[in-house]
């Protein structure tokens, strides 16, 4: 680990350097053994640099998905980006589906506030054109690596406070007595325009399921339309396929 330097050539802000040696050294296989990187003062020692600078490199490869944090253990190097399976029957949310998978889910907002509804928003919803919509834009991560870009629209009657949303959506309308118990999802296969691939950290071009989703409380009320980008290297949607009643009997063959 004594050899562990940044190279000459590199410039830039002390920390980007730092960044970038970390991430080759990775990349060569420095810390296969663990996957943990060294703690702090260890490594700040070792790179000579404060651990302010070691720290704001670490959140850089945190945010590029090449470490992650697990709490209370320590930093983690990030070997295969986490891959989902993910059953097209039931109603869950990220947070849910991410942690029931022992992944540790986050998001990055990009937008959040009430404002009156675009005219895909106030059609899906059934809301009128004058009527308020709650919109939260999110990059959603596991462990840290961006996994899909979600769009979500709810009536902005269904929210009390749009500022106590905390992590979780669903969370949230739960809270409220409005979660919702049915929805409609409709996946296609798309291409990622260069803004989304930039966020979603793959190359612009890359192939995603675009998915809509419509939410109905039990009266029948839309309580949630969300459009979303999944990355398509990270994410199975599986079905179950079942015989409809008849044909299985007619499968089981002739009355004995
Ligand atoms: C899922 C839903 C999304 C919902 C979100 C709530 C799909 C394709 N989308 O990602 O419609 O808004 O969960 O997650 O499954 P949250 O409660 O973690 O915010």
């Amino acid at each position: 680990m004594s050899e562990l330097r940044e190279a000459p050539a590199e410039r830039g802000p002390l920390f980007e350097v730092v960044g970038a040696t970390l991430k080759r050294e990775i990349a060569s296989g420095r810390f296969a053994g663990a996957d943990v990187l060294p703690g702090e003062r260890e490594l700040s020692e070792i790179l000579r640099v404060s651990r302010t600078t070691l720290r704001r490199a670490i959140a850089g490869l945190v945010e590029q998905g090449v470490l992650f944090h697990r709490h209370g253990a320590g930093t983690f190097v990030r070997r295969n980006p986490p891959h989902v399976e993910q059953p097209l029957s039931r109603l869950t949310s990220f947070t849910e589906d991410m942690r029931s998978r022992g992944f540790a889910a986050s998001s990055r907002e990009i937008e959040r506030g009430v404002f009156l509804p675009t005219p895909e928003e106030a059609m899906m919803l059934g809301v009128s054109p004058r009527d308020s919509v709650f919109r939260l834009a999110r990059l959603r991560l596991a462990d840290g690596v961006p996994m899909a870009m979600e769009r979500a629209a709810v009536p902005a009657r269904f929210i009390g406070d749009p500022a106590r949303v905390g992590e979780s959506l669903y969370v949230a309308l739960d809270a409220e007595g409005w979660l919702p118990v049915r929805a409609l999802q409709r996946l296609r296969a798309v291409v990622l325009g260069a803004a989304d691939a930039a966020l979603l950290d793959v190359a612009e071009g890359s192939a995603a399921l675009d998915i809509h989703r419509i939410a109905y409380l039990a009266d029948g009320r839309c309580v949630e339309y969300t459009r979303s980008f999944y990355r398509s290297d990270t994410y199975d949607f599986v079905a179950e396929l079942t015989l409809s009643p008849d044909a299985r009997r007619r499968g089981a063959g002739p009355p004995r």
